[in-house]
This record gives C-alpha cells, sequence and structure tokens, in this order.
C-alpha cells in the first residue's frame, strides 16, 4: 500500500469537520480507531502484531527476541485540534519505509520493528510520552494511576473502558533491551529545513522543557456588587504573570507559553475564587530554562501579594536536554549522503519539541529524522508537509533502515 494512501485512509480518524483539527485522545474511541488502523497495516504485511503492557503497539519483521532489533516509528494521538503530521507522519513513514524494502528486496540481518508510542501528547491527562515512560521506567506505576482527566476519570478507568488491562502497566526493560537503535521521523516542527532549503534534517538534541501549574486563588464574589476595593481577583495576577512570561522568555533568549487555563466557577458574572494556568517553557540550555521559569515565579508571587491572591506552583513534568547518541546520528548522516559531520550534506538541527525519541535516548540508541513544514507551524490544524517531502522521508527511512539492519 503506497504512502499516499496508507495517508489517505488515516487522516479521517479523528478530525473535527469544524475545524479539520484532531482530537484523538489516549484511550478514547478515535484512539481505538487509530489502534485498528495500525493493526490492520501490521497484520496486511503479516508482521508479528502485540500490544505492550503499556498500551504501545508494535509490528515485527524477524523476531524480537533475537535481539538488537532496528525500529521505527512514532506516535498516533494528537494535541486539541492538532495537525495530521505530528506523530502520524513516523507511523505511516514506518509502513512506507517497510514496504519500499521489501520492494528493494533488501536483506536485513536483524529484526525490524514498528512502535506506535502511546498518549504521547498527554493531552487528556497532562503528561506527555505516558506510553514511552511507563516502558522506560520514567513513569512509575502509582504515578501513572494518579493521571486524572478533566472529567476526573484517572488513566486506569480509560485504560480499562478501551479494554486494556491496566494492572499491567509498568517498565518494561525486557522489551528495551531488545531495540538495538531507534529511529523517529517527525514532521519538523519549526522553518529551518524550509530556510536551508532541504527535505530531511537529522535532529541534534531535544531542549530541555517542562510544564508548570500556576494556582492563583482569591476570593469569589458578585461580579456586579462588589466594590474594586474590596476584591481578591486572583485573574489579575493570572494576567500579569502571562505577560511576564513573555518579558522573561525574551530576556533568556527562550519560549514560555501560557496555553491552557482552568478558572472556577468560570462563570461570567463572577469573581474567579480559583485561576489555574499551565506554564510550558523550553530553552536551549537548562541555566536559561531555570532563569525563565524562576522569573516567572517570583513575578507570580509579587502579582499575587499585591492582588491578595494565594499562589501555589507545582512542577507538572519535566525533560532535561536530550544529546542523541552521537554515533547513531554520525551513521546516519553517512547513510543519507555525508561522511562525517563536517561535509554533512543533511543538516542537524535541535528542535524545542518532545518526543518518544527523547525519552527512549539514553536507554536506547536513538536518533530522529525530521521531514520539512514549510510553515513551520504545527499542534495545529494548519500543520503541513508536502507529499513529495514527506515521501523523500520515506526514503530516506528505508536507507537508514537497511543501512542499519544490514549488518
Ligand atoms: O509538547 C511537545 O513538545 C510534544 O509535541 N509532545
Ligand atoms: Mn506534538
Ligand atoms: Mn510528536
Ligand atoms: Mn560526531
Amino acid at each position: 500500500m503506497s504512502f499516499h494512501s496508507m495517508w489517505a485512509e488515516l487522516l479521517p480518524v479523528g478530525r473535527s469537520s469544524a475545524s479539520g483539527g484532531y482530537r484523538r485522545y489516549a484511550w478514547t474511541g478515535a484512539d481505538t480507531d487509530c489502534r485498528a488502523w495500525f493493526r490492520e497495516q501490521a497484520e496486511a504485511r503479516g508482521l508479528t502484531y502485540e500490544t505492550d503492557r503499556n498500551g504501545n503497539q508494535w509490528a515485527w519483521l524477524g523476531d524480537p527476541a533475537a535481539g538488537n532489533a532496528v525500529v521505527t516509528g512514532s506516535h498516533l494521538d494528537s494535541v486539541p485540534d492538532g495537525g495530521a503530521f505530528d506523530g502520524p507522519l513516523g507511523v505511516v513513514s514506518a509502513f512506507a519505509a517497510l514496504d519500499e524494502l521489501r520492494g528493494r528486496g533488501a536483506r536485513l540481518a536483524r529484526p525490524l520493528g514498528i512502535v506506535n508510542f502511546g498518549d504521547e501528547e498527554g493531552a487528556r491527562f497532562g503528561l506527555a510520552c505516558v506510553g514511552s515512560r511507563l516502558t522506560a521506567g520514567a513513569l512509575t506505576v502509582e504515578q501513572a494511576h494518579r493521571l486524572t482527566d478533566g472529567d476526573g476519570i484517572t488513566l486506569p478507568q480509560a485504560m480499562e473502558a478501551a479494554g486494556h488491562d491496566p494492572d499491567t502497566i509498568g517498565p518494561d526493560p525486557e522489551r528495551l533491551a531488545r531495540i538495538g537503535a531507534f529511529v523517529e521521523l517527525h514532521v519538523e516542527q519549526g522553518r529551518a529545513l524550509d530556510l536551508s532549503g532541504d527535505r530531511i534534517g537529522i535532529a541534534s538534541a531535544i531542549w530541555p522543557h517542562g510544564r508548570w501549574r500556576f494556582d492563583f486563588r482569591g476570593e469569589a464574589n458578585h461580579a456586579g456588587t462588589t466594590r474594586l476595593a474590596d476584591r481578591r481577583d486572583p485573574m489579575l495576577s493570572y494576567a500579569e504573570t502571562v505577560l511576564a512570561a513573555r518579558r522573561e522568555a525574551e530576556l533568556a533568549g527562550a519560549v514560555a507559553t501560557f496555553g491552557k487555563i482552568a478558572v472556577e466557577p468560570n462563570g461570567v458574572n463572577a469573581i474567579p475564587s480559583l485561576v489555574r494556568g499551565w506554564l510550558d517553557s523550553r530553552a536551549t540550555d537548562q541555566e536559561s530554562l531555570d532563569a525563565v521559569v524562576g522569573g516567572v515565579e517570583k513575578a507570580a508571587r509579587e502579582y499575587a501579594a499585591a492582588h491578595g491572591a494565594d499562589l501555589d506552583v507545582v512542577r507538572e513534568s519535566f525533560t532535561p536536554v536530550v544529546e542523541f547518541d552521537h554515533a547513531l546520528r554520525d551513521e546516519l548522516a553517512r547513510i543519507l549522503g555525508g561522511d562525517t559531520e563536517t561535509d554533512l550534506k543533511v543538516p542537524v538541527l535541535g528542535t524545542g519539541a518532545g518526543h518518544d525519541a527523547g525519552i527512549l535516548s539514553g536507554r536506547v540508541p536513538t536518533a530522529m529524522l525530521f521531514v520539512r513544514n514549510p510553515t513551520g507551524v504545527s499542534h495545529s490544524p494548519a500543520e503541513y508537509a508536502a507529499e513529495d517531502d514527506c515521501v523523500a522521508g520515506v526514503s530516506a527511512l528505508a536507507d537508514v533502515l537497511e543501512g542499519l539492519a544490514r549488518t
């Protein structure tokens, strides 16, 4: 089945007819449909299909128990109203690259695996990369059991409702031990390749990044009868903190975003009792990230005090800088056309976006390939990659898999 036809088949799954964006949240109906699509693709190719204890899906060519497998893949879930490419491009390209290898009559000396990691975006339960973190032991079972969505449904309840036994979740070191190399192909979430005029890039690193929850508590009261002087309105300190985040990010050459907010009681005519805002911040280095988050928290405390609000700040997740495996990265560069880093024909670029590859890195030799995104836009229905760039990505991935699995 060609890249184009696989893409066309997956495209409508979990897509909003209103915005064209995706709502493929973990353990929902759309996620189940994506999982069914993955299993169909695996079985249609005669691959050995399995779902692991954490709900990640695997398709194997050859026996993974032989070890030293070359694995590729990504995720199929999305952010709220997300784009079509973030995640799915890596999974569809994996199956298309395997088809290309078969078409070439490639002789593979190592097992080849394709993976769909569950719940990479964390859109429903608030933590990114749940499937890969559980498998890597970067998230404990207790922490996973405490994850709860906006309707108060816990992760285990959601898993159970979707037909996956939550009592099996946990670290899976034996599975990771079978992987000799993991290569994730992903649409670029930025414009570096567009600006350099390249179709494909290789990742050097993932910036340190995290999510912090700011709870501003004030006093609920009547919007129409409460004098300004008598108010303890937490929305004011929240609003000023959002502006402080932009200032701190500019100062540090970093990024900071308050993209999600929850207000209680959330009534047009009620002064809020609680304003809960989530900060997502990322920087090229730890020192800059610390400067941003520290600066935002300091400003938030001053604003809260000035408006008689209380403030709690909770770090909900944090991923330190990921430097991808240098030897594997150089091997990809050699396979794709450059003999050493200096005469690379394929650009090497860092990214502020988190990935399952970032979780596996350090536990398994890991690398990433990026496919050009002409606008750089991502986490939006406008996310796009040209089909000929996607097809070039499939060929590059096939070259990499063949080059790695040949020996
Ligand atoms: O947030 C991220 O960087 C990723 O898309 N989960
Ligand atoms: Mn994403
Ligand atoms: Mn992604
Ligand atoms: Mn090097």
